[in-house]
C-alpha cells in the first residue's frame, strides 16, 4: 500500500468511521493508522512501519498474530455449516464440544456455559440470569449488583452500569437502577500512608458495609475484574479478593469475576480467580477465548445456579441469534488446543514470567516510573512527577499519552490510561522480544523524561 491509498482510506474513515472511545473530531484531523499485517507479537501499517504489539491488540490476541490454523478451522466449519442457532432444540458440535471444554477448564463446579458474542453482552446475560436465580426462588427483591468504581465489564447498557467509569455513566443515563458501586482496591492512587494489606482489608470491608447498608436481602451479586484492567491494571493485594469472598459467603450474595482480560493465561494461570485463591459463582469470558480471531463471549455459571434455573427457571427468555456460533466455538477449540499444546501458561510460569517481572522491575527504575507493577503478562508503570511520591501530574494524561506517543515511534504499542503505561503482549512473547520491549519502553520513557525535564537522562 503506497501513501495515497493511506491517506484516502484515512479521509473516508473520517466521513463515514465513528471510532469506540475516541474524540473522534480529533481523529478525525488526525488521520487514522490503518493496520494491514499481524505476525506473531508484531503488526504492521499501511505506512509499512513495524510495531512490537506489547498490548495484544485489545488484551486479547493471546496466541500471536498469524496463526493458520485458526483460519483453516473456520474455512473447514464455514463450508460445512456456516451457521446454526442453539435455539429450536437445535445445537452443533463445536459448540457442545466448547461447552464440555470450558467446563472442564474452569475452576470448581463452573460446569455450565451460556454463549453470547462478546465480554459486553455476557455480563448483560448476568444481570438477567442472576436476577431470574433470585426471583425464582421466592426472593424477587434480592436484585442489586455491586459493582466497583473504575470497574469496566463493558459498553452495553447493563454492563456499562456495572462497570463504575463515571465518564460512561455521564453517556446514556446510567447506571440503570438497582446497581451501585463501591471503590476500587488500587493502592498506588489511593491507599494514602496504610500498608497494600492494610488497604486492601479495607477496601474488602467496604462491601460488608455496602451490604449491611442495603440488607443481605436485597444483594443479589458482587463483580469485579480480578485485576481491573481498562482502569489502568490496578492489582489488588493479595488479602483482597479472599475477604471479598468470604464476606459474599457470609450474606449469600453470588461472587461474579470478569475474567475477560484476565483469563485464558493472561495472569500465568488459565484463570485469573486462581491466581488470588477464589472460587467464583459466575465467571465472564471473552477476548482470549479465541484471541480476538473472532467474537465470542460466555458466562460460566456453578452447579447450583444451573440447578436452579433448569428447575424452576422455567423457559429461559434470553439468548442472541449468534449465542454458540459454530464458526466462533470451532475457533475457540483450535484457540484452546493451541494454549494446552504449546504449554503457554506453563511458559510464562517457568520461562517468560520471571523474566518479564526482573525486566519490569528495571523498568521501575527509571526516574520517571513510581511503580512498576505486574503479574505474569499484564502489569503497568505509573508514571510521576518526583519519585518516591505517589503523587499525579497536575494535568493528568498529557504525559501519559507522549510516553505512548514516544513508544510508537520507537516501534512499540504501550498503552497509556491516565499516566501509567500499560502492557499485555500476546503469551508467546520471547526472552528476546522482552529485551526488545525494555529497550523501546527504556527509550520512550527517557524522551519523556528529556521532554518534562524530570531526572537523570540516560546517554
Ligand atoms: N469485561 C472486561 C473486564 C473487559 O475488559 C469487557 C468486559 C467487555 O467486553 P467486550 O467484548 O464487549 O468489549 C471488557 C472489554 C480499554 C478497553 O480501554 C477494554 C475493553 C474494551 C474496550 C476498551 O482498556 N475491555
Amino acid at each position: 500500500m503506497n501513501h495515497l491509498d493511506t491517506h484516502a482510506l484515512q479521509v473516508l474513515d473520517a466521513a463515514h468511521h465513528l471510532h469506540p472511545f475516541n474524540d473522534n473530531a480529533a481523529l478525525a484531523k488526525r488521520g487514522t493508522r490503518i493496520l494491514t499485517k499481524g505476525e506473531g507479537v508484531y503488526v504492521w501499517d499501511s505506512e509499512g512501519n513495524k510495531l512490537l504489539d506489547a498490548f495484544a491488540g485489545l488484551w486479547c490476541v493471546n496466541i500471536g498474530y498469524g496463526r493458520k490454523e485458526l483460519g483453516e478451522v473456520a474455512s473447514k466449519q464455514m463450508t460445512q455449516l456456516a451457521y446454526y442457532n442453539s435455539f429450536f432444540s437445535c445445537t452443533t458440535e463445536p459448540t457442545v464440544r466448547l461447552a464440555a471444554k470450558l467446563a472442564e477448564l474452569c475452576p470448581g463446579d463452573l460446569n455450565h456455559v451460556f454463549f453470547s458474542n462478546s465480554g459486553s453482552e455476557a455480563n448483560d446475560t448476568i444481570l438477567r440470569m442472576v436476577r431470574h436465580f433470585w426471583a425464582v426462588q421466592g426472593q424477587p427483591k434480592k436484585n442489586v449488583f455491586i459493582g466497583r468504581l473504575n470497574g469496566y465489564h463493558g459498553s452495553t447498557v447493563a454492563g456499562a452500569s456495572l462497570g463504575g467509569m463515571k465518564g460512561m455513566h455521564a453517556m446514556g443515563g446510567l447506571p440503570i437502577p438497582d446497581i451501585v458501586h463501591i471503590n476500587q482496591p488500587y493502592w498506588f492512587g489511593e491507599g494514602g500512608d496504610l500498608s497494600p494489606e492494610e488497604f486492601g482489608l479495607q477496601r474488602a470491608r467496604e462491601l460488608e458495609d455496602k451490604i449491611l447498608e442495603l440488607g443481605p436481602d436485597r444483594v443479589a451479586a458482587f463483580i469485579g475484574e480480578p485485576i481491573q484492567g481498562a482502569a489502568g491494571v490496578f492489582i489488588p493485594p493479595m488479602n483482597y479478593w479472599p475477604e471479598i469472598e468470604r464476606i459474599c459467603r457470609k450474606y449469600d450474595v453470588l461472587l461474579v469475576a470478569d475474567e475477560v482480560i484476565c483469563g485464558f493465561g493472561r495472569t500465568g494461570h488459565w484463570f485469573a480467580s486462581e491466581y488470588f485463591g477464589i472460587q467464583p459463582d459466575i465467571m465472564t469470558l471473552a477476548k482470549g477465548i479465541t484471541s480476538g480471531y473472532i467474537p465470542l463471549g460466555a458466562v460460566m455459571f456453578n452447579d447450583r445456579i444451573s440447578k436452579v434455573l433448569m428447575e424452576k427457571g422455567g423457559e429461559l427468555a434470553h439468548g442472541y441469534t449468534y449465542s454458540g456460533h459454530p464458526v466462533c466455538t470451532a475457533v475457540a477449540l483450535e484457540n484452546i488446543r493451541i494454549l494446552e499444546e504449546e504449554k503457554m501458561v506453563e511458559n510464562i510460569q517457568a520461562n517468560t514470567g520471571p523474566y518479564l517481572a526482573k525486566r519490569w522491575a528495571e523498568l521501575g527504575e527509571h526516574p520517571l516510573v513510581g511503580e512498576a507493577r505486574l503479574v505474569g503478562m499484564v502489569g503497568a508503570l505509573e508514571l510521576v512527577p518526583r519519585k518516591p511520591s505517589r503523587e499525579y501530574f497536575p494535568d493528568r494524561g498529557a504525559v501519559g499519552q507522549m510516553c505512548r506517543d514516544f513508544a510508537l515511534r520507537n516501534g512499540l504499542i504501550l498503552r497509556a490510561t491516565n499516566d501509567a503505561m500499560l502492557l499485555s503482549p500476546p503469551l508467546i512473547i520471547t526472552r528476546d522480544q522482552i529485551d526488545e520491549m525494555f529497550d523501546k519502553a527504556w527509550k520512550s520513557l527517557d524522551q519523556t523524561a528529556a521532554a518534562l525535564g524530570i531526572g537523570k537522562v540516560a546517554a
